[in-house]
């Protein structure tokens, strides 16, 4: 075998191995768990799903697929987890937010619009057909919903 033949065969076995390293790294980076969790608010007025866990660094991203406007206010007095006085328009048709958590405890939120309960124990906003309904027909449940953070170990 030439020099110059060594020195192809060599560049050639060099390159494989790059290209096997680039091929394991993205499957690695492929099998880790998302990093973004979304939260729903489907075409009435509730968060899908109501409660979600998630570990510190993680980012929650609320999207609004309904067509009518809903918030997101931090309940600050149970909020553990940072983020307080939150208070975000989500705009119908597809408005979105993202929060990032860094610290681990629990954020329960609300929608301003729809968490107001009237003296019969419904939700103003929404009206008789709207709301969180439980099988017995009651529309009592406010737009609300909690975010679990865990820490990293
Ligand atoms: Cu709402």
């Amino acid at each position: 075998m030439s020099v110059r033949l060594r020195w192809i065969s060599l560049c050639i076995v060099i390159l494989l191995c790059l290209a096997g390293t680039a091929l394991f790294t993205r499957a690695t980076a492929d099998d880790r768990p998302s990093t973004v969790r979304a939260i729903k608010v489907p075409g009435e007025d509730r968060f899908a799903p109501f409660a979600i866990t998630i570990r510190v660094g993680q980012t929650v991203e609320w999207v609004n697929q309904d067509t009518d406007d809903h918030t997101i206010v931090s309940d600050d007095v149970f909020n553990t987890a940072g983020h307080r006085g939150v208070s975000v328009l989500l705009p119908g048709n597809g408005g979105h937010f993202a929060l990032t958590f860094n610290h681990p405890g629990v954020f329960p939120y609300y929608c301003r619009f729809h968490a107001m309960l009237d003296a019969d124990g419904q939700p103003k906003a929404p009206g008789p057909d709207g709301g969180i309904q439980d099988p017995n027909g009651n529309f009592g449940t406010p737009m609300n919903g909690v975010i679990t953070v865990l820490s990293e170990d």
